[in-house]
């Protein structure tokens, strides 16, 4: 069997790019797998967050984790700040890293845009998700696209440190992207990713969305004038985003569904896409409302964090060990 870790921060409202890019593997992967899934707040505090709302939005993601098809009976479900073991070997693996390679880190170079005032944390976020992976001996990573780049600074890290003491000190893991979904573009902008922080509402649909706002955001989405549904990312970057939403939605093929609307406008084809997401979408949010203020989300909670904990405290035994730290 093999391990299983991914993670979600609690930044705002889940979308679909989240979804197909990551929640979705997560479910396949539970009954083959020992999956542990987390809920990274302490990575969200990289940019200040307001400790309310932070509160809300845990238990929010935690939610969802059970809403979109997570089984608290297969999968460990946790939260990042209840288990120090992440906190406690990130420090080991920051004595690790280059600054030089932190500094490459594309989301780096992004959110810190050169400034001497950006948050030491968004420099070494990279390296507090190494250590969420390593923790636990993680064989497989479930991620969108966008997280390559980290899963491959994980990656030099376990191997870095296993050639300097010269054994297994940790697994070597390895990402696993979705072919449809793994990386949804903006609606309105399709050079742009799908973000939770996106000023424009309309420029992504988020899980617990109305069918009302779905409509818009697909109706209003940008096209091209060209008027053939076509999948084509270089010529037609926003309607092949819309392919691969309705792909990833219908789990029909690509190919398939460019057969289907042979001949039809972009009206049409956006009309069935509409029902095509609120139809996945409706039990999702369903099944939120029985168990965000549940018995049953706290309990799991607590569970996940032993289970965790557990698992952890005999990695960094072994950590310490092998680093000399401690008595
Ligand atoms: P955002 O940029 O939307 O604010 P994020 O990527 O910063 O979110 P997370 O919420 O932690 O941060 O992402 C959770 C998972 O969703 C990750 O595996 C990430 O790769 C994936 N993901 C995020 N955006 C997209 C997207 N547009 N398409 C596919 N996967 C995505
Ligand atoms: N960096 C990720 C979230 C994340 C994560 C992880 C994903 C934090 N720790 C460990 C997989 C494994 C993001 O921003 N999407």
């Amino acid at each position: 069997m093999k391990r299983v870790f991914s993670g979600v921060q609690p930044t705002g409202n889940i979308h679909i790019g989240n979804y197909l890019g990551a929640l979705k593997q997560f479910v396949e992967l539970q009954d083959e797998n020992e999956c542990i899934y987390c809920i990274v707040d302490m990575h969200s505090i990289t940019l200040p967050q307001e400790p309310k709302e932070l509160k809300k939005h845990i238990l929010d993601v935690a939610a969802l984790y059970m809403a979109v098809g997570l089984d608290p009976k297969k999968s460990t479900i946790f939260v990042q700040s209840q288990v120090p073991g992440h906190a406690q070997l990130s420090w080991v693996l920051t004595c690790s890293s280059y600054t030089g390679e932190l500094s490459r880190m594309t989301q780096f170079k992004d959110k810190s845009k050169g400034k001497e005032s950006a948050p030491a944390g968004i420099f070494t976020y990279p390296v507090l998700m190494a250590a969420d992976i390593l923790l636990y001996d993680t064989d497989i990573v479930p991620v969108g696209n966008d997280q390559k780049q980290h899963i491959e600074l994980c990656r030099d890290l376990a191997i870095r440190i296993n050639n300097r003491f010269d054994k297994k000190v940790f697994v070597v893991p390895d990402g696993r992207f979705m072919k449809s979904g793994a990386r949804i573009m903006a609606l309105d902008d399709p050079s742009a990713k799908m973000s939770k922080s996106a000023p424009n509402p309309k420029s992504r649909i988020s899980l617990l969305d109305e069918p009302g706002a779905i409509k818009k955001a697909i109706m209003s989405a940008t096209t091209d004038s060209e008027g053939t549904i076509r999948f084509d990312l270089e010529e037609k970057p926003g309607i092949s985003n819309l392919l691969n939403i309705y792909s990833a939605f219908s789990g029909l093929a690509v190919e398939d569904i460019e057969k289907k609307y042979e001949g039809c406008g972009y009206g049409a084809f956006k009309k069935d896409l509409v029902e095509v997401t609120v139809d996945a979408l409706a039990p999702i949010r369903e099944r939120f409302g029985e168990i965000r203020n549940s018995k049953e989300l706290t309990d799991a909670l607590k569970d996940g964090a032993e289970k965790a904990n557990a698992i952890s405290e005999k990695t960094m035994q072994r950590v310490y060990k092998t680093f000399g730290l401690g008595i």
